[in-house]
Formats: structure tokens, C-alpha cells, sequence
């Protein structure tokens, strides 16, 4: 007999929707499953950072940077959008809580099944760049670096992460493992909130089978949509666009519609309107 295999809940981007995070909680504590990493971004875009914060320190094993936790509560923070969202976001937080995500880890490494595994937000050298779906080589390559933020201890074989709301999973030849967790509260394309189920013997150098499981929890948007209109957030229709129809923000209002989540590649013609 060979050991039993252990489960870790990874979510992500939770972004202030405290309705869809109890929906995926449930469905990890109905599947037995007991432990779970965030890897950030626990505010902005929703409504209650507050609650997600509160519940994430008390259910998260591990809890992980994202950018909007370093930037909302950065005290040489100067910018914010015309309806004033970014100062009502971070006035929902208590006491200690800007501190409490502003020292949060950058990254998390663990072994599975024989392999290496790093969790990070967004990208290897830092939570605000970004590294989309439809990457090239040297990106996917750079996911697996050390770099200062990540520290100098043995490079990944397996990297998940979060940060654009567009799950996804890749393999090489090498068999490194890159994949996307998506979104909890803000997922685009399909607005419902994804997690990811990563099975394996946790903390073992041996090979062992090891799976990686992209879970879709349905919840109730209108129960998420009118909190968010009790509490007279900004941005309420963005919120809106975002959470039930999976069009980001800075998409809604696009002349032509929201476009695609791919580049469109070079030298392919678009298909004949004929
Ligand atoms: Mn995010």
C-alpha cells in the first residue's frame, strides 16, 4: 500500500466578495479538505475586505501577498479613481489589517510527490507584473527563477499563481508545471469563483502521483451585488460587470464589446465576414 495522498485548497483573488468565498469554503470543508493557501489579493473590487481578511487569518494555513493588498493600504499611496473606490476599499479595513497584508509572505515552497513546488501572486520578481495565459517562452521560463523577492533556495519544478482572473495549466518537456488558480471573487470570462485541488504526498521528495483539479463553485451573485448596493460601494456597475457577467471593468465600456483574453497573433488573418 502506498501512503495516502494529501489534498491543499489553493484560492485566490478574493477581492472583498465575502458571499463567494463561503460558497468555496463550504466545498472544500464538504470534500474533507483541511488545509488552505491563499495566494492573495484579499481586497478591492468588492465589497467587504474586511470579512475575507477576518476569515482568511482564521481558515488560510498560508497567506500570500497580492498586489491590491500591497498597494490599497500603502501609506505613499496617491493615486485613486475618480469615484474615490480606492479610499472607500481601504476605509472598510480595521485596524491593523493594512499592516497585517502589507507583511504578508511573497512566496510559499513546498515539496509534493517529488516535486518542487512555489506559490506566488503574479510573477517571480514581483505582485505587480503581471504574467498572462497567453505568455511566450522566456515568461514561462521566468516563473521558475529565483529572483530577490523569491529567495535563493532550490528552484521550482511546479508554479501556481494568481493575479489575472484566468485560470489555466501548462506543461514543458522538462516537466515543469506552471498553472493559473483564477479567481474566487472575480472571475473573468466564467464569472463563477474557481479554486484549485492539489493532490499528492505533501512534503515528500519520492515521485508519487500528483494532480492539480480546477474546482467551479456556483454561489448567489444577487446576495454578493445587493451588499454591495446596502453599503453604497462605488463602482457599483463595474462590480456588477465583473462578478456576473465575467467582463472586467476596464472592458465593460470597450466600443465593440469586451475583446477576447488572448493577443491576436500575428500574420493570422480574422475569420471572412462573408
Ligand atoms: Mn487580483
Amino acid at each position: 500500500m502506498r501512503q495516502p495522498l494529501d489534498r491543499i485548497a489553493l484560492i485566490s483573488d478574493v477581492h472583498g466578495n465575502l458571499t463567494a468565498l463561503e460558497a468555496v469554503l463550504d466545498d472544500i470543508d464538504a470534500r474533507g479538505i483541511t488545509r488552505i493557501f491563499n495566494l492573495g489579493d484579499y481586497v478591492g473590487k468588492g465589497p467587504r475586505g474586511r470579512e475575507v481578511i477576518d476569515l482568511c487569518r482564521e481558515q488560510c494555513e498560508v497567506n500570500i501577498l497580492g498586489n491590491w493588498d500591497d498597494s490599497l493600504p500603502d501609506p505613499d499611496r496617491t493615486f485613486d479613481t475618480p469615484s474615490g473606490a480606492i479610499a472607500w476599499w481601504l476605509a472598510q479595513l480595521s485596524d491593523g489589517q493594512g499592516a497585517w497584508l502589507r507583511a504578508l509572505p511573497f512566496s510559499h515552497d513546498f515539496l509534493m510527490s517529488g516535486r518542487r513546488v512555489r506559490l506566488f501572486h503574479a510573477s517571480s520578481d514581483s505582485v505587480h507584473h503581471r504574467v498572462r495565459f497567453d505568455h511566450d517562452e522566456a515568461e514561462f521560463l521566468s516563473m521558475f527563477a529565483n529572483t530577490p523577492a523569491t529567495g535563493d533556495g532550490p528552484e521550482p519544478t511546479v508554479v501556481g499563481y494568481g493575479d489575472t482572473h484566468d485560470p489555466y495549466y501548462e506543461v514543458d518537456r522538462a516537466r515543469r508545471t506552471l498553472f493559473n488558480t483564477g479567481s474566487v471573487g472575480n472571475s473573468m470570462d466564467d464569472p463563477t469563483p474557481v479554486y484549485v485541488i492539489m493532490e499528492g504526498v505533501f512534503g515528500s521528495a519520492a515521485e508519487a502521483p500528483f494532480s492539480i483539479q480546477f474546482v467551479r463553485v456556483p454561489y448567489d451573485v444577487d446576495a454578493e451585488l445587493a451588499v454591495a448596493r446596502a453599503m453604497g460601494m462605488p463602482e457599483y456597475a463595474e462590480y456588477e460587470s465583473e462578478i456576473r457577467h465575467g467582463v472586467y471593468r476596464g472592458e465593460m465600456n470597450k466600443p465593440g464589446g469586451p475583446g477576447y483574453h488572448r493577443r491576436p497573433r500575428e500574420g493570422v488573418l480574422p475569420p471572412s465576414q462573408g
